[in-house]
């Protein structure tokens, strides 16, 4: 199963993906964990990325795929992956395209989890409460929702007007979200 979970901030895109993970058995690659663990680490990448994604900005488009190609050049990743968080705009979406043509690995769904926007905020605050992560301040959510309706927008446009879009409601609790998630993909999973 090669899966791309897609959604605005606060979506529950890692949520799902974590438990995904655990039920189809391939790994989940979050570009998000990926950029926060090399801002931990104090890398050279990880500098550059940490006053973007505090702002609630797009890191730039090359560290993305050099972090991406990186990832998927680990055998685990043969048998199926999710990918949460790539890509964010257009330009990812045409480099995973070429990504995972030359490496054999075609996605088999792109799965939106649609929930309205005055739960995002909702969601996220309590996050913010729960874990104080750096970029959950009122004023990066706004970014980052706004970042979303003009970049990554038109990537799941892109992929409904190719046919390979899955929109599913991410209105509820967990299990049931999660529940509807597994019922979409279903075919390619059986
Ligand atoms: P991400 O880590 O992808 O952050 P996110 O969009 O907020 O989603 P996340 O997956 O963490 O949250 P979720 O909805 O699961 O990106 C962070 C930053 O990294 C970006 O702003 C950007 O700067 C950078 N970045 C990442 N990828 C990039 C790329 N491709 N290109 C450029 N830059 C990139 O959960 C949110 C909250 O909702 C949680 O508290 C959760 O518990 C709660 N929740 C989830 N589902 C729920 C439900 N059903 N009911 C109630 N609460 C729920």
């Amino acid at each position: 199963m090669r899966l791309v979970l897609l959604g605005a901030p606060g979506s529950g895109k890692g949520t799902q993906a974590a438990r995904l993970k655990d039920h189809l058995q391939v790994p989940h690659i979050s570009t998000g964990d990926l950029l926060r663990a090399e801002v931990a680490a104090g890398s050279r990448l990880g500098l550059e990325a940490k006053e973007v994604m505090a702002r609630g900005e797009l890191v730039s488009d090359a560290i993305l795929l050099g972090m991406l190609e990186d990832r998927f050049s680990r055998p685990d990743t043969h048998g199926g992956f999710i990918l949460d968080g790539y890509p964010r705009n257009l330009a990812q979406a045409d480099a995973m395209g070429k990504l995972l043509e030359r490496i054999g690995q075609p996605m088999d769904y792109a799965v939106q989890l649609d929930v309205p926007t005055d739960l995002l905020v909702e969601r996220i605050a309590g996050r913010a409460k729960a874990e104080g992560r750096a970029d959950d301040t009122p004023e990066s959510v706004r970014t980052r929702l706004q970042v979303y309706d003009t970049q990554t927008a038109p990537v799941i446009d892109y992929y409904r007007q190719h046919g390979q879009l899955t929109v599913v409601n991410g209105v509820g609790s967990l299990d049931d979200v999660f529940a509807r998630i597994v019922e979409a993909i279903v075919p390619a999973h059986e």
